[in-house]
C-alpha cells in the first residue's frame, strides 16, 4: 500500500492527526514532515522527514522515497500571523500549495488540503454561511485560502487529481496549541482556566464564531478522504461545523466546571477586525449529504474533554514535562 505524506506535521492538526493516522493506516504507512526540529511522538512512532514544502525537490524526494499516494498538505500560516506577515503568509500558503500540487501531479497523489472559515469575508452572509456563496475575504490568510480553494479546484478539473478540502473553524485541543490564529483564544482559554482561573481574551465577549474539538475534526479529515468520489459535488472545500460560541459563552460552560473562573476581554484591534470579518456560523449540510458529516462534540462535551484531559496532563508536566508546542497550521 503507497504511504501517506503530512505536512506541517508538527502544527496542531497535525500533532493529532498523525498518530490518528497511524492508528487507521499503521505507523509505517505515515510520514511525518515538518521544517522544525523533531522531538515527540509524532516523530517516534513512525517515518519523519525534514521537508519544507517551499523546495519541491524535498517533497519530491519524500514522495519518491517513501512511495507516497496521499499529502496531507497541513503547513500554513495562520490569520493573525498572516495579517502581520503578509508576504511570508502568500509565499508559503500558495508558494508551499503550488508545490504540493505539482509534485501530486507528478506522481498522481491525492491531496488533502485544509482551508477555513477565514475563506469567507465581509461580503458573505454571516449566518449559516452557505457552502456556495460570495468569498471575498479581507485579509491575507482569507485570500490564500480561497485561492487555495480554487487552485486544488483546477488541479482536480484540469489533471483530474483527487483533491479535497474542509473549511475548518477554530480547532478546540489539548495536544498542541495554535499558532497566530484568530481562534486560538478558544484553546488558551481553557489552559488560563485551569493554570490561573481567569482569562483575558483578545476579542470581544459577544464574538460568535465557529469551532470544533479536535477529535470530530479529525474524523472529518478522514471521513472525506475515504468518502466515495462519485458522491463529492463538491471537493474544495467543504462546510463543517460542530458549534458556533462567543468568548461568553465558552466562560460560561467552564463556570459550570469551576465556578471561580472569570472572563475579561482587552480586544485586540487586528484579531478582532478579522473576526468581525468572518461568518457567525456555517451550513455544513452539503457535507452531511455529500459524505455523511455529522458532529459529535458540542460545546458541553469539548468543555468536559478538554478540561479533563488538561488537568491530568498539566498535573503531570506541572511535576516534570515540557508545556504543550506552539503549532504552524491551518486549523
Ligand atoms: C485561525 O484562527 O486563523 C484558524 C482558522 C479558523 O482558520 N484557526
Amino acid at each position: 500500500m503507497q504511504r501517506i505524506l503530512v505536512t506541517g506535521a508538527l502544527g496542531q492538526i497535525g500533532s493529532e492527526l498523525v498518530p490518528s493516522l497511524r492508528a487507521r493506516y499503521g505507523a509505517d504507512g505515515v510520514v511525518a514532515s515538518d521544517v522544525r526540529v523533531p522531538a515527540g511522538p509524532v516523530e517516534d512512532e513512525g517515518p519523519f522527514v525534514y521537508a519544507d514544502c517551499l523546495h519541491i525537490r524535498q517533497i519530491d524526494d519524500a514522495v519518491r522515497r517513501f512511495d507516497v499516494g496521499t499529502i496531507y498538505h497541513l503547513a500554513a500560516l495562520l490569520s493573525a500571523v498572516a495579517e502581520e506577515r503578509p508576504r511570508a503568509a502568500w509565499d508559503l500558503n500558495m508558494g508551499g500549495l503550488y508545490r504540493v500540487l505539482e509534485v501530486a501531479r507528478e506522481h498522481g497523489c491525492a491531496v488533502f488540503l485544509p482551508s477555513s472559515i477565514g475563506a469567507f469575508g465581509p461580503g458573505t452572509p454571516r449566518i449559516a454561511t452557505p457552502q456556495d456563496t460570495i468569498q471575498r475575504p479581507s485579509t491575507m490568510y482569507g485570500i490564500t485560502k480561497v485561492s487555495s480553494e480554487l487552485l486544488c479546484d483546477y488541479y482536480h478539473r484540469r489533471f483530474a487529481l483527487d483533491t479535497r478540502g474542509l473549511r475548518l473553524p477554530g480547532l478546540i485541543s489539548h495536544v498542541a496549541l495554535p499558532g497566530g490564529g484568530t481562534t486560538d483564544y478558544a484553546v488558551q482559554i481553557f489552559h488560563d482556566a485551569i493554570r490561573f482561573g481567569r482569562h483575558i481574551c483578545y476579542l470581544r465577549e459577544d464574538t460568535k464564531l465557529d469551532m470544533m474539538y479536535m477529535a470530530d475534526a479529525l474524523r472529518a479529515i478522514e471521513e472525506l478522504m475515504e468518502a466515495d468520489p462519485s458522491r463529492l459535488r463538491h471537493r474544495n472545500a467543504f462546510n463543517v461545523t460542530s458549534m458556533a460560541v462567543t468568548p461568553a459563552e465558552l466562560a460560561a460552560e467552564i463556570q459550570r466546571h469551576r465556578p471561580g473562573f472569570t472572563l475579561d476581554c482587552e480586544p485586540d484591534p487586528v484579531r478582532q477586525a478579522i473576526a468581525d470579518s468572518w461568518p457567525q456560523s456555517i451550513d455544513d449540510s452539503a457535507a452531511r449529504e455529500e459524505w455523511g458529516w455529522a458532529p459529535r462534540y458540542d460545546l458541553a462535551a469539548t468543555t468536559r474533554e478538554m478540561l479533563a484531559q488538561l488537568e491530568t496532563r498539566l498535573a503531570a508536566e506541572a511535576s516534570s514535562g515540557p508545556a504543550p508546542r506552539a503549532g504552524r497550521d491551518a486549523g
